[in-house]
């Protein structure tokens, strides 16, 4: 390489690079400023949200099945990926033609600003949510001009400078690159800075109220407690599932990139719509109402067979038939809209709240609601999918009519009525999982099935397509949640087979085979797992 090229080289990466500093110090410093308001989301959280709301119905459902609870930081890393190859474009360009550098500057600033006016997430007043879109814009074009100019000069001394039988003792370069390192060094402090804040103060502030909360929460006393598990529910076959999922455990699905932050003392639930009496409850007004416990298995309609999209915790809550009741239901008026805090509508049968005795939930498994999981209060409906009831971070209610309402999910394609389909996961074997026998000889299979609000009547297993065998049932705790099941193979041949499994629930109906994939109601089909015994 020439000295001229090496140089040429340099001065791209440094433009690239500056590129990358201005954005980088506009939106750290924009994050920091939103970390300091309530309510108002950092530019590169409202774009995150724009693709969530915008993406693909199978983009999504790809996330939610092979990321699991990554898919929000892969999500929001990409956009910043994005980010940085544009802004090092944005520098690039640049080194020749600066306007135009500022002019892509802007327009990227622009359109965050636009994905922030839009933002259904955030909750303060339109022109604080703008703010920090605009201190973006200002601080990263600003900072482009300030090192674009740097460089500039730099490159006009150094074009001198190759013209000289000697380069390289020219003072004049040398203090400009100071000027640009100068420039540099301020830039990343602004960026370095707005992390600090953000970091200082993104802090939730329902992560306090929680923990306030969680010391009262042993005063709650439930009118109505459920019952003690039965002995015999849960199997205790090693690799199944236990029977109550941690909440630690718990699955997560939700659109929220940033968790919905909601101190339970600013908490309020507002009713509205075709009622006797409009509602505005709040958090101490619905602790002070008629609270059961119950535990229900929530199931997420995005569940693949043998997925992992569901979970069984035990639930305190009034229940919802209490809160609809207090209202009074209009004569014609047979849904209800939720709204949580974050823009997100789900919408549901009022039959189904009374039918299913649904909750308005304030604990899980003996805690404080977490904050990923709806933290204050929130919807459980047992025997639906999630999407249409067990609303998180509620807000507001308007009854109406069910027909009427179009919610977050069936305006891309879901259907508006999602009962839970009867289901059963094979938990161990895993897939091509090896089995050693036990002393006697014999390997255990096992999992759990599911049929909430009706229950399950029967579990049936097949090895190697030969007969359906029953297997047998821990005890019935409730209609609600999962049950367990296992099958003792007395004298497995060693080698390579397959498992499949199928329910029956008590209304006497047995999974199809057919297979379907979530979209648009809950997936159908067995579970099959090939596994080896050694
Ligand atoms: N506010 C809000 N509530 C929500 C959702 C959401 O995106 N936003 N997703 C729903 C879906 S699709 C499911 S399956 C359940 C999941 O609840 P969990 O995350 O506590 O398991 O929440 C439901 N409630
Ligand atoms: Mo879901």
């Amino acid at each position: 390489m020439t000295h001229m090229s090496r140089t040429k080289a340099t001065t791209r990466l440094q433009a690239a690079g500056a590129g990358v500093l201005a954005a980088g110090a506009g939106l750290a410093g924009a994050s920091g400023f939103s970390a300091l308001l309530n309510g108002v989301p950092s530019p590169v959280i409202s774009v995150s949200n724009r693709v969530v709301d915008w993406a693909p119905v199978w983009l999504i459902e790809f996330g939610k099945n092979n990321f699991g609870l990554a898919d929000k930081p892969i999500l929001i890393g990409t956009v910043a990926i994005v980010v940085v190859v544009l802004a090092a474009t944005a520098g690039l360009v640049g080194l020749k033609r600066p306007t135009l550098a500022l002019g892509i500057t802007a327009i990227l600033g622009l359109a965050a600003l636009a994905a922030a006016a839009t933002d259904r997430t955030a909750t303060a007043s339109p022109f604080l949510v703008i703010l920090p879109s605009m201190l973006a814009l200002a601080v990263s074009l600003s900072t482009l001009a300030w090192l674009l100019a740097a460089l500039a000069r730099r490159r006009e001394d150094q074009g001198d400078r190759w013209l000289r039988p000697h380069p390289g003792d020219d003072l004049h370069s040398n203090f400009d690159r100071r000027r640009f390192l100068v420039a540099a060094m301020a830039t990343g402090a602004v960026a370095a800075a707005g992390g600090v804040v953000t970091r200082v103060f993104g802090d939730a502030a329902a992560a306090g109220s929680r923990t306030e909360f969680a010391s009262n929460l042993t005063t709650l006393i439930p009118a109505e407690k459920a019952p003690p598990i039965p002995n015999g529910t849960d199997l205790g076959v090693r690799g199944v599932t236990p029977y109550i999922t941690r909440n630690g455990d718990f699955y997560r699905i939700d659109t929220a990139l940033t968790v919905p932050d909601v101190p339970a003392d600013t908490w309020t639930l507002r009713i509205h719509g075709d009622v006797e009496e409009e509602l505005e409850l709040s958090f101490e007004d619905l602790l002070g109402m008629r609270l059961v416990e119950r535990r229900i298995t929530m199931t997420c309609v995005s569940n693949e067979v043998g997925g992992e999209l569901i979970g069984t915790a035990t639930w305190i809550g009034v229940p919802m038939a209490d809160i609809l009741d207090l209202v009074g239901i209009r004569g014609g008026a047979d849904g209800v809209l939720a709204t949580s805090d974050d823009g997100w509508t789900c919408a549901t049968r009022v039959s189904d709240f009374y039918d299913r005795q649904a909750l308005l939930a304030v604990a899980m498994n003996g805690e404080p609601l977490p904050l990923e999981h709806g933290f204050p209060v929130r919807v459980v409906v047992p025997g639906l999918y999630g999407m249409v009831g067990s609303t998180k971070w509620v807000r507001g209610m308007e009854i109406g009519r069910f027909a009427d309402f179009e919610p977050y999910w069936t305006q891309r394609g879901w259907d508006a009525e999602a009962p839970i389909k009867t289901q059963s996961r094979i938990d161990t074997p895993t897939g091509f999982q090896e089995l050693t026998p036990a002393d006697d000889g014999s390997v255990t299979l096992g999992g759990v099935a599911w049929a909430q609000t009706t229950g399950i009547a029967k579990v049936e297993v097949q090895i190697d397509r030969g007969d359906w065998l029953e297997a047998d049932l821990g005890t019935e705790d409730s209609v609600d949640t999962w049950r367990m099941w296992k099958h003792t193979w007395a004298d497995p041949t060693p080698g390579s087979h397959t498992i499949t499994v199928r329910a029956t629930d008590k209304g006497g109906d047995t999974q199809t085979s057919d297979s379907a994939r979530p979209l648009p109601n809950g997936a159908t089909g067995w579970h099959t797992i090939t596994f080896s015994v050694a």
